[in-house]
């Protein structure tokens, strides 16, 4: 028998593809694929003979070789869609979902009490017109201490436990006292700001921690007194406790205000008759505050006779302690979710 044709053995395979059953899985897809338009496929090897065919056959041949290639394209392409489709299908099937099940209720976390005090104040005071400073944590003796009219050996320094780093002029900063004058430097007058942040001391019990935060305020304008200082914090603390909320100064020794005060509030347990959080005298210490030293104004080097200002500092814990009738300030830097869920 005289040899085929490449014509007659393209249309052979012709015949042969039309009549090829769609594969039943995806092992026989690829078997097919490979078998037909593989590399070493029969199309593939047939298309290499064109080469040299004769060249009247080739437009024919080269016709039916294109039939038979797209033909085999559209059926693989026909039988990948029918079997994906059967397979979502075949899992939808099984798949179980019962929808009466309950969810899973997904864990909401809420603000830290402290962060959440924090913000409260600072939004206070911005509401009056202080703008936000931050200072580092990492302070240098000058602002800390120098600065703020501590001179070196001075027994102020004391009131405040430092912890020192290797490098003598470098400290935790011990209060927000440091970005006064910071801010001064950096500003000049007039100025009113309020600088929130960590601060260190080395001193723990219950009402003590050795990292805390605190917020600091001041103003400096031209005539700036007591007065303004007395009406910005009862605002304040008004803003904070309640309309009923006192406040009273009584005096006292920081060395960066003259003069300077302790500020208490009426209790906010009892509303100011007495109680075990009050020690029975009606009121709360919060904050230490004054009129800036004019030493402070000049190392900033603006003239303490054109300018005057007031400044506080208050501790949050102590602030939030207060609000939540919390006894032990170690519970808000234990992260236990038992305290913390409940504010
Ligand atoms: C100061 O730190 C002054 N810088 C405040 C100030 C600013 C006075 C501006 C005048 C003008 P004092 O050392 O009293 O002051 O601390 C302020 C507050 O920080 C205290 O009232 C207390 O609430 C809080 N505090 C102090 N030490 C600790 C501590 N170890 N743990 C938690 N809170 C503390």
């Amino acid at each position: 028998m005289a040899a085929q044709t490449l014509i007659e053995r393209l249309q052979g395979l012709k015949a042969q593809v039309a009549s090829l059953p769609s594969p039943a899985d995806e092992r026989e897809l690829e078997a097919l694929r490979v078998k037909y338009l593989g590399k070493k496929g029969t199309v593939s090897l047939l298309s290499q003979e064109m080469a040299s065919a004769p060249k009247d056959e080739k437009p024919v041949a080269g016709k039916l070789l294109q039939e038979v290639r797209g033909g085999l394209e559209t059926m693989l392409e026909q039988a990948r869609v029918r079997l994906t489709r059967e397979k979502i299908q075949k899992e939808i099937e099984q798949e179980f979902f019962d929808i009466s099940l309950p969810g899973s209720e997904p864990e909401f976390g809420a603000r830290h009490p402290i962060a959440a005090v924090m913000d409260e104040i600072v939004d206070i005071f911005t509401g009056m017109g202080f703008q936000v400073e931050e200072g580092p944590e990492v302070e240098s003796d000058y602002y800390n201490f120098e600065g703020l009219n501590f001179p070196a050996e001075h027994p102020a320094r004391d009131m405040q436990d430092t912890f020192h780093l290797t490098n003598i002029e470098r400290l935790l900063r011990t209060h927000t006292s440091p970005v006064q004058v910071r801010a001064m430097q950096k500003y000049g007058p007039p100025l009113s700001v309020i600088a929130p942040g960590k601060v260190y001391r080395c001193d723990a019990d219950i009402t003590h921690s050795p990292m805390f935060h605190q917020i600091e305020g001041f103003t400096i304008d031209k005539k700036i007194t007591m007065g303004d200082l007395k009406g910005t914090l009862q605002t304040f603390i008004q803003r904070l406790y309640g309309p009923k909320t006192a406040i009273r100064l009584r005096p006292s020794f920081f060395p960066f205000v003259e003069p300077g005060a302790e500020v208490d509030v009426s209790c906010v347990i009892c509303g100011g008759k007495g109680c075990r959080v009050c020690k029975h005298t009606g009121w709360l210490e919060i904050l230490g505050a004054g009129m800036i030293h004019p030493n402070v104004m000049r190392a900033s080097k603006i003239d303490p006779a054109q300018w005057s200002g007031f400044a506080f500092g208050m501790g949050i814990e102590r602030i939030a302690m207060l609000k939540y009738g919390v006894d032990d300030i170690r519970l808000f830097f234990e992260n236990d979710l038992r305290f913390l869920r409940q504010f």
